[in-house]
């Protein structure tokens, strides 16, 4: 037989032909965020193999050719002949869509959640793909080229009884991807937060293009380490780390929690390791449990007087980091994105382990309650100083309609499209904008003295400051709660600071406002930062501008270095004058706009570098403006 197809055969390779033709339904896209799921649709195998308790490490290399290799000492994909199929099971599992997981049957499976479309999607879209399997003393192989199969499975070797695991490697095809080289932080922040929420697995990931780099992630404390890692660079209300665990009605469940001196919640949650940014009924039954769990107590031991009112969630999550991690054998995902958890039993079995694991914590801990118990107050009386200071504005628009700050510079036109909105700080550069905008589409909002650090107020304090008034009147959109995009003024929020230092600490303050509370607009690309150029270069009554050293170098190579160049380091915006800035960083033509992205992928880590960054080292902060903002040129063409 050999050469002729089946109907089953050419069913498979339609499918993979399906998949190249519109990676973009398989993998969300074919941009870098894509390049880097192929490699947690492989890990996730793995992880898998884990959680069913097979497998206890996982090795990831980058190699030179940008190529990825995952290894497991898990028991290895099996090699038997599938009835159905006809073929190797492994076979079956890189060649058929949607084949990932499903012999075994049982447990928990990661691959099983949104995430996994399986091997077989890596496969169709890798140039090509090898497997090695040890299994049962035999080293067996399969080699595929964009999907199809390029050589049989067959035994390579021999290998110990002892030795099992899978490894597989796979070099992303280039006529699909835009980009493909891999970057090492990206893979870094996954396989770590994997690491964390799979106790006892050692992830070591390795780089071994030009900058060799090795790191491994094993975290015996699992998610208690998660929130000790968060909690980095706050100062914890308590030294304890509370952890409850536990399993009903089929829901296996983790949470950890610890309070910082913060104000903001951060809460992350997951199903099966896989991130739900939207929550669902495991956060709701969290929230309920810490709810009432605290309130009885506090009452009970007379830390809430009987008659002082019972302290909101929200208070009582004011500063706290925690995890919330369960595993479920079908999970149900909901809402718009399928990212949120259905599944009512897991409400019920996080509220019940939850409220009773935190009672008995609470009554061992008093310490512990009392901090926490004090901190809601405060969180308490600053909400209610915070609602008033709203209910007055809101009134206020109410009668006058939308009264937009003094010193906001609008544009004439109305169509929020067309519309930007510059946010300068300091009065001088602000006038020179205003001077220099085109007025039809560009308003400045000049931002006087330090911004605020909303990492470091409280929501009273927040609501009572002018730079903020300012900015959310003028955006239009609310905040919180009453957030509503439809009504954004501008299509572009484009913070335009000074290139230095102090420049990018205020892009950063700022950055930390929109991500606290509007991060919708970060999220769907409304923000960007301006990039004022670095020096000016005059010859011969002829100007260039350079926005980096290495391009002030390619332009001294390219109209000769001598002394006739009057070279010009720009320290602030309020050097240049109007037209200069109008040249240089606002028309539309000819600028460059940093936009500001937002992963959600990552949200753990992306808190984490806000938090850091607010501390006070200069250089990270640079660091994270360079890593978080993409460049995009030529963007309104
Ligand atoms: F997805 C994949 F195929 F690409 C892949 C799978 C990649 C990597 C790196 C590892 C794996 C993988 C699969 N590791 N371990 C497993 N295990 C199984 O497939 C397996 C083994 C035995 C049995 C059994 O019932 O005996 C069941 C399964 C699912």
């Amino acid at each position: 037989m050999g050469t002729e197809y089946g109907a089953d055969q050419i069913q498979i390779l339609e499918g993979l032909e399906a998949v190249r033709k519109r990676p973009g339904m398989y993998i969300g896209s074919t941009s870098a965020r894509g390049l880097h799921h192929l490699v947690y649709e492989i890990v996730d195998n793995s992880v898998d193999e884990a959680l069913a308790g097979f497998c206890t490490e996982i090795d990831v290399q980058i190699n030179q050719d940008n190529s990825i290799t995952v290894i497991d000492n898990g028991r290895g994909i099996p090699v038997d002949i599938q009835k159905k199929a006809g073929l190797p099971a492994v076979e079956v599992v890189f060649t058929v869509l949607h084949a990932g997981g499903k012999f075994g049957g049982g447990g928990y499976k990661v691959s099983g959640g949104l995430h996994g479309v399986g091997a077989s999607v890596v496969n169709a879209l890798s140039q090509w793909l090898e497997v090695n399997i040890y299994k049962d003393g035999q080293i067996y192989h399969q080699r595929y080229e964009r999907g199809k199969v390029a050589s049989p499975l067959k035994v390579i070797g021999s290998c110990s009884m002892e030795q099992h695991g899978t490894e597989v490697r796979f070099l992303p095809d280039k006529e699909i991807f835009e980009d493909t080289v891999y970057d090492y932080e990206t893979l870094r922040i996954r396989l770590q937060e994997t690491a964390f929420l799979t106790k006892a697995l050692k992830i070591t990931l390795r780089d071994d293009r030009e900058e060799k780099k090795e790191k491994v992630f094993h975290y015996e404390g699992g998610i208690k380490e998660f929130v000790t890692y968060l909690n980095k660079g706050k100062v914890p209300l308590y030294d304890q780390v509370i952890y409850c665990e536990g399993s009903r009605d089929k829901v296996y469940v983790e949470v950890s929690m610890q309070h910082n001196d913060s104000y903001t919640e951060n809460i992350y949650t997951f199903v099966n390791n896989i991130n739900t940014p939207e929550g669902g009924t495991h956060l709701t039954g969290f929230k309920n449990a810490l709810t009432k769990t605290f309130n009885d107590y506090a009452r009970k031991n007379k830390l809430l007087k009987d008659s002082e009112p019972s302290l909101s969630g929200e208070d009582i999550r004011e500063g706290l980091t925690s995890i919330i991690s369960v595993k479920i054998e079908e999970p149900q995902f909901e809402g718009q994105t399928k990212q949120k958890l259905g599944n009512s039993e897991a409400r019920l079995a996080v509220d019940s382990i939850v409220s009773e694991q935190l009672t008995y914590f609470l009554e061992q801990n008093p310490a512990v309650a009392k901090a926490m118990c004090e901190k809601s107050i405060l969180a308490q009386r600053a909400r209610a100083a915070a609602r008033k200071a709203r209910d007055l504005t809101r009134r206020k628009t109410a009668l006058e309609g939308m009264a937009l700050p003094g010193k906001l510079a609008d544009c004439s036109n109305k169509d929020p499209e067309k519309c930007e909105i510059y946010i300068v700080e300091g009065d001088s550069a602000g006038g020179s904008a205003k001077t220099a905008r085109s007025r039809d589409t560009q308003a400045i909002l000049p931002l006087r003295g330090k911004i605020l650090n909303v990492e470091k107020a409280r929501l009273d304090k927040i609501y009572g400051n002018a730079e903020i008034k300012a900015m959310i009147t003028a955006f239009g959109t609310g905040i919180h709660e009453d957030f509503d995009i439809s009504k954004l003024r501008y299509n572009k929020i484009i913070i335009m600071t000074d290139a230095d230092v102090d420049g990018a600490h205020i892009s950063t303050l700022l950055l930390t406002f929109l991500y606290r509370f509007m991060p919708e607009l970060i999220k769907q690309g409304h923000v960007y930062l301006a990039q004022p150029p670095l020096y000016k270069i005059e010859k011969n009554k002829k100007v260039w501008y350079a926005y980096s050293d290495p391009e002030l170098n390619s332009i001294l190579k390219e109209i000769g270095r001598d002394n006739n160049n009057k070279i010009q380091r720009y320290k602030g915006l309020g050097e240049m004058d109007a037209e200069q800035l109008w040249e240089t960083t606002m028309d539309p033509e000819r600028r460059i706009l940093l936009r500001v992205n937002m992963d959600d992928d990552i949200a753990s880590e992306l808190d984490l570098t806000f938090t850091t960054l607010m501390g006070d080292q200069v250089e990270p902060r640079r660091e994270f403006i360079e890593a978080n903002a993409k460049r995009v040129q030529n963007l309104d063409i």
